[in-house]
């Protein structure tokens, strides 16, 4: 059917348009059926290449060490590498990515904003990452039915089981919860009877509801798994990394930088000190148009 601009959903028509003209409706139907979804392509082989690659200089600037992406041993489970986005402009492309945006936008609505931007950088050894769902940080059972939180997982190395891969629980974002202790293990007897591998090749996005649990296996081979973890929220929650006062100047390039500049905060409505309200609804609905412009 067409979609109208219909009065009842307002903000929903133009992301329901957007979604379709991405051609992402069937994975906007897996998203609500299964909490999550998989997007091949989602990053040419040379922005993976180039994302990979800079990771690693990040990563050994860090640690202090070299890396081996094929053989590495010295680096054994998981490491997050936070605060990406100001190390290269080109993570920007992540951030705003058309391919994945339209299905962010309709999990967390357009006000979304970045909550992080790092690396869950994976080498071989440990339990992997337990299952969780994302929706944490103090917010109590149950969780609500819309998403709060969403994750944009990007593979930058092809995953596997055996490499460390990405797990997932189809349908978990209907638990409304976190799965308790016995529910959490991937590995050995104790391995939760409903979790799957994502086993897909590099450039591949993985896109999922807030509610929904999953986690990382361990890696049991020599080698570094590598992602992109894009991580987002909903405009009333407190981001996990502080961008709204810390975009470096000449960072953002005007209108072309809209979409973005919103997703750093710069449209906040709350915060505000002696200059109260008004302007931060002001400079909004601004940007709102920009914002169209850009999508259009
Ligand atoms: O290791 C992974 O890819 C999963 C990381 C994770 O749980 C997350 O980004 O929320
Ligand atoms: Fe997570």
């Amino acid at each position: 059917m067409e979609i109208g601009n219909w009065s009842a959903t307002p903000d929903l028509n133009e992301i329901y348009r957007e979604i379709r003209k991405q051609g992402l409706e069937t994975n906007l139907a897996e998203l609500e059926a299964f909490g999550f979804t998989v997007i091949p392509n989602a990053l040419t082989t040379e922005q993976v290449a180039h994302f990979r690659n800079r990771i690693i200089e990040i990563s050994e600037e860090r640690l202090g060490r070299k890396l081996d992406i094929e053989n590495e041993t010295g680096h054994s489970e998981m490491e997050f590498v936070p605060y990406l986005l100001y190390k290269d402009k080109r993570f920007k492309e992540s951030i705003i990515n058309p391919k994945v945006m339209p299905l962010i936008h309709y999990l967390l609505g357009q006000h979304c904003i970045l909550s992080s931007l790092g690396c869950h950088l994976k080498g071989p050894g440990g339990n992997g990452l337990l299952l969780h769902s994302d929706t944490s940080n103090g917010v109590p059972d149950p969780f609500t039915a819309y998403s709060q939180v969403c994750n944009c997982n990007y593979a930058l190395t092809d995953y596997t089981e055996e490499g460390g891969s990405l797990a997932m629980v189809p349908g978990s974002h209907r638990h409304h919860r976190q799965p308790t202790k016995s529910e959490r293990n991937l590995v050995g007897n104790d391995r939760y009877e409903h979790v799957i591998p994502i086993e897909v090749p590099a450039g591949t996005a993985i896109l999922w509801h807030g509610n929904t649990w999953h986690g990382s296996f361990p890696r049991l081979k020599p080698g570094l798994r590598i992602n992109l973890s894009n991580y987002y929220c909903r405009e009333y929650i407190a981001p996990q990394e502080n961008y709204r006062n810390t975009v470096p100047e000449g960072f953002l390039d005007g209108e072309k930088d809209a979409l973005l500049a919103r997703l750093l905060g710069a449209d906040l409505a709350y915060g505000w000190t002696d200059e109260g309200p008004l302007k931060h609804f002001e400079r909004r609905k601004q940007r709102e148009e920009h914002v169209q412009t850009w999508q259009s």
